[in-house]
């Protein structure tokens, strides 16, 4: 009878119950849409992405260029693309995005399309390419690179004559995504002016796109692009509630991309369901990820009488609170100097953000406390809340089907001092929550320490040093049952 059964089970019941869909558990969530591509969830693992604007402005102390200066200016004196790799890396950035172009048309590789390049400068006598040496860095250090190609040019005669200049700009696109390996992000900034004929150019954006898609099918197109969007301000701030989840407006389908920046400068990036999805059923989403960049400096390019004007460290850790820590990714632009380096201020204040940022999270009070929940999903251990404090970033404390409200209590052991908090969703299967409060067991009462609304890819609290030894994440709403990947609890060392 025994053997007869371990065989039945063996063969038949257990190979049934793990194709039905769970080692005989439940089913694991469905992905609730709109998801990111594997593409959009390791752009958002970066976190921190280096941008460098560097070009003929570098040398003429400008933020903008006219279009006419003369290639000769551009001479830095001890151009060294290695030292810039090295910095951003040992800062912890993933990726340098560069102006291979910016709007006065000056291009940092030697384009064949145009004379306005380094190779009518007067640097490695006219056979440098800045974009080459950039990649070649970036490759050793094991940075990602992505390339700023400003589609407004002050340069180039044909802008304004929209099919000509539509060529140019296409063919400039494949020069750089043809030849300096992989690219992972094209940078296509909102900026636009008129042309030198009178005329306003009208930009062929799928014809770019089908060149970006066909070339580097893996890169992210930001921007003025369907991949990723700007935050909707240049102080590197995402709002308190930030959804990925955004709907699929007019101004999107028209590639109206002016019309579309004013969207998120109003706060479209905070307004995801709120209004749209719950009063208009009919309506799209897409997977639409927030940029939030800001300069370092208070200009884009370098100036030298900002030296002393690089961002303090308690502003650039705000920023990245405000970044990081509100479901974006920060864009620190780095702006390198007429000798072609990253400057020792900013070389140095970028370390030290560095350093506070890895000694405040280096710890996770939480990791592998033990933990209950108000509801596990079909109460299967592989969703328990210890999922949610087990590091690894493949598992989740998940509900039932139509819980969309639930809390979590971890049990530290002891008093616990800490003063920051961090939640991530398992954004793979889409981003859920609308609102939730954290709190601590103080006597016999829960206390709230921080309440907060979106969380997505990751939410970061900062709150004064609070002990406790219980404390609760509670979900008072979400859009479909909620997926915690990870909850962790840190104390700065300040
Ligand atoms: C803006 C540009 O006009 C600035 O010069 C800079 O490149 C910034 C990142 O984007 O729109």
């Amino acid at each position: 009878m025994w053997p007869r059964f371990f065989i039945l089970f063996g063969l038949i019941l257990f190979p049934m119950a793990v194709l039905a869909g769970g080692d005989m558990g439940g089913r694991p969530p469905a992905p609730l849409a709109p998801v990111p591509s594997p593409q959009q969830i390791a752009w958002q693992a970066m976190e921190t992405i280096a941008f460098a604007h560097f070009g003929m402005n570098t040398f003429t102390n400008r933020e903008w260029g006219e279009g006419t200066e003369d290639p000769a200016l551009f001479n830095p004196s001890a151009f060294d693309a290695t030292q810039w790799a090295r910095v951003l890396k040992d800062a912890g950035f993933q990726m340098l995005i560069l102006t291979a172009k910016h709007h006065d048309g000056f291009c940092l590789w030697p384009s064949a399309y145009t004379e306005h390049s380094v190779k009518n400068s007067p640097w490695k006598g006219g056979k440098g390419d800045v974009v080459r040496e950039v990649a070649d860095a970036c490759r050793q250090a094991g940075l990602k690179l992505g390339i700023y190609l400003s589609p407004w040019d002050r340069h180039e005669r044909t802008y304004g004559d929209s099919p000509a200049y539509n060529t140019f700009f296409q063919n400039q696109l494949r020069e750089l995504l043809s030849n300096y390996g992989e690219v992972t992000e094209v940078w296509f900034d909102g900026a636009c002016g008129e042309g030198p004929n009178g005329k306003r150019q009208e930009y062929d954006w799928d014809a770019y796109y089908t060149v970006i898609r066909n070339l580097q099918p893996q890169a992210l197109i930001f921007g003025c692009g369907p991949d990723i969007r700007w935050v909707g301000n240049e102080s590197g701030v995402a709002r308190e509630t930030e959804w990925s989840v955004q709907p699929v407006t007019e101004e999107i389908r028209k590639r109206d991309w002016v019309g579309h920046q004013r969207w998120f400068m109003d706060g479209g990036g905070a307004r995801y369901a709120d209004e749209a999805a719950r009063n208009n059923a009919s309506i799209e989403f897409m997977w639409y990820p927030a940029e939030c960049d800001v300069s370092i400096r208070p200009g884009w390019f370098y100036h030298p009488e900002e030296d002393g004007e690089v961002k303090s460290l308690e502003q650039l850790l705000d920023i990245y609170y405000k970044s990081v820590g509100r479901n974006g990714v920060l864009l620190l632009n780095i702006p390198p100097d007429r000798r072609g380096l990253i400057h020792e201020n900013d070389a140095r204040r970028l370390l030290e953000l560095r350093q506070v940022i890895d000694a405040t999270f280096q710890n996770n009070l939480a990791l592998n406390q033990s933990a209950t929940a108000s509801n596990i999903r079909q109460k299967d251990p592989r969703f328990g809340p210890e999922k949610a404090l087990d590091g690894d970033p493949t598992t989740y404390w998940a509900t039932e089907d139509g819980i969309t409200a639930a809390s979590l209590v971890v049990d530290l052991g002891q008093p616990t001092v800490f003063d920051r908090a961090l939640i991530q969703e398992h954004i793979a299967l889409g981003q859920r929550v609308c609102r939730y409060t954290i709190e601590v067991l103080e006597g016999e009462a829960w206390k709230p320490i921080a309440k907060g609304t979106t969380i997505g890819y990751k939410k970061l609290d900062r709150f004064e040093p609070v002990t406790a030894s219980k404390v609760r994440l509670t979900i008072h709403q979400s859009r479909a049952c909620p997926l915690i990947q990870t909850f962790g609890l840190y104390r700065t060392s300040q």
